[in-house]
């Protein structure tokens, strides 16, 4: 068992394993795609893998990376941290992939970026809103705009509706990053705009019955409700509070942004007003082309979790541009070229579907233009955004 030779292979493999400087790129350029696919959180993940899917095939029609195609490499995160880990583990390790789009979730961003950043490879979060989520580390970026940018947009729009607004309940789940964040910006917001939190009641992602929330929210005899959860349990309590008999309005938070609600609280998402950082009538080139094509497919305008995916691809495909220019992608090491991308997509500007973007130091996205929709359903089961603003 012991054999010198024995050592000295290992030694040998060790030293191989551990020559990871030596890897280079592999072509097509692997780019990571690290989603929801499964789990309650695939509701927004399935919109993400279509967005990414779409900039794979339309920038790779356009040329890829100086003729070299982009090839995305998906692994599964499900819904939790542990799930979004390996994902990110085996993007780095296995797949070799040059970045990564990911995770869904804030509350799954927090624990699996800091792998990604100590590795090295740059992240871009196509959908993490909680704040703090860019400070994580030197290479974690997102191109989805914060709480800070997009949730007081939703309530301004509600007392626009309703100048008569006094009194408000707010409801969050507990259990998750971005619902614990956001709830902190709204209840910020709404005592700046003088309205009377009369309560604020928590919940869990996991939970279905709402009806000791809705049963306080009832007795305080609020004219709105501002909700920040995810689309399952958000669903849910908007059913339920409309079925015990609350007739305000209601603001729903980034959760609360997927047509994949619908079917869970059918007829009752009808108003709901929802903030948004993207519109389908954008009108950069860039939108142009991602929303014809995205229409042409799906019959449907694009949602802005497929529209923030597609937007996640581009940014890495446009820094890839700007290197292989210096040096062709195939003849870098795949360490130095996760550096030099993660310092070049950084100081680039980007014109894409969510209009023209750049960073900020600590690669937070810089965008331009944020809206608001309302629900408006047409059936149990199917519905639109509506654009207010
Ligand atoms: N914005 C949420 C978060 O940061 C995710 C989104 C998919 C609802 O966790």
């Amino acid at each position: 068992m012991n054999h010198p030779l024995k050592n000295t292979l290992s030694l040998m493999l060790l030293s191989t394993l551990s020559l990871g400087s030596a890897q280079k790129v592999a072509s097509p350029i692997p780019i990571g795609i690290a989603v929801a696919q499964t789990s309650n959180a695939s509701l927004f993940g399935q919109e993400q893998v279509i967005g990414a899917r779409l900039a794979e095939k339309f920038l790779n029609a356009r040329g890829g990376v100086g003729g070299t195609p982009i090839k995305l490499v998906f692994q599964d995160t499900s819904g939790d941290e542990a799930g979004a880990i390996n994902a990110f583990q085996n993007l780095i390790s296995k797949d070799n992939v040059v970045g990564i789009v990911g995770p869904t979730l804030s509350q799954q961003a927090f624990s699996a970026d800091p792998i990604a950043d100590r590795a090295k490879v740059p992240v871009l979060g196509p959908s993490n809103t909680a704040k703090g989520i860019p400070q994580i580390g030197a290479y974690i970026s997102r191109v989805s705009a914060p709480v800070t940018a997009i949730a007081p947009n939703a309530l301004k729009q509600a007392l626009k509706i309703n100048p008569k607004i006094k009194k408000v309940a707010v409801l969050y789940a507990q259990n998750d990053a971005f619902s614990t964040s956001e709830t902190g910006i709204f209840q910020q917001t709404a005592k700046d705009l003088d309205l009377n939190v009369a309560t604020v009641q928590k919940f869990q992602t996991t939970d279905n019955d709402f009806t000791t929330q809705v049963t306080a929210v009832l007795g305080e005899n609020v004219d709105l409700v501002i909700i920040s959860g995810l689309a399952n349990d958000s669903g849910n309590l908007i059913k339920q509070l409309r079925q015990l008999g609350y007739k305000g309005l209601i603001v729903g938070g980034n959760g609360l942004n997927s047509s994949s609600m619908f079917p869970i609280c059918g007829q009752y998402c009808d108003g709901v007003i929802v903030a948004q950082a993207y519109s389908p009538t954008q009108s950069s080139a860039a939108n142009q082309l991602f929303a014809r094509e995205y229409k042409a497919q799906y019959k449907k305008d694009p949602p802005q979790f497929a529209a923030q995916a597609y937007t996640g691809v581009q940014v890495f495909v446009d820094a890839l541009k700007v290197l292989d220019h210096k040096k062709k992608i195939a003849d870098w090491d795949l360490s130095d070229l996760r550096i030099a991308l993660n310092k070049q997509l950084l100081i680039g500007k980007y014109k894409t579907p969510l209009g023209d973007l750049s960073f900020d130091k600590d690669g937070d996205i810089v965008q331009q233009a944020f809206y608001v929709a309302q629900i408006k359903m047409k059936d149990t089961k199917n519905g639109t955004f509506v654009f207010l603003k």
